[in-house]
């Protein structure tokens, strides 16, 4: 079997401080939407905060309940939005960016379950710098989607009023 300790107290030191730091990368609002019977795609949503001074870019990412997960963005073609494939997704330093229905997203291919409201996805986030990202998300039906979304548009109204 493998030791850790024939690597040394230096260099495991060294091994274990260096790189950037992770959290310049942080996740939040992750949701995965929900699958109608016998659908074994699905699609996975959350805003990117990079905090740090250096730009990143969304490289890839997986999950134990998928194949296959592509980063994939909708364009325009010929006046119908589509969804293409994409190599990578980029957070400039300081900036946040949303993965949402009908712009970024990541697509979950050949589910190994169907997803039910309620359900929890653990997502493996690999950035162009530093260690991967884990985040866990909730699974949402359309409904769930929704009343979510009209309770943020709630919130916004209410802190309008004087
Ligand atoms: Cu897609």
């Amino acid at each position: 079997m493998y030791s850790l300790s024939r690597l040394g107290a230096p260099l495991l030191a060294a091994l274990m401080f260096s790189g950037p730091a992770l959290a310049d990368i942080e996740i939040s609002d992750a949701f995965v939407r929900a699958t109608p019977p016998g659908v074994d795609v699905s699609a996975a949503f959350f805003r990117v905060h990079n905090t740090g001074g250096d730009d990143r870019t969304l490289t890839g990412a997986s999950t134990d309940k998928a194949a296959t997960v592509e980063l994939h963005t909708h364009s325009e073609q010929d006046g119908v939005m589509k969804m293409r494939r994409i190599d990578g997704i980029e957070i400039p330093a300081h900036h946040d960016h949303r993965l949402a229905p009908g712009g970024d997203h990541l697509m979950l291919i050949g589910l190994t379950q169907p997803l039910v409201d309620g359900d929890r996805v653990e997502l493996t986030l690999q950035f162009s710098s530093g260690d991967p990202v884990i985040v866990t998300a909730p699974v949402w039906s359309a409904q769930t989607e929704m009343d979510v979304e009209n309770r943020i548009e709630e919130n916004k109204h209410h802190h309008k009023m004087p």
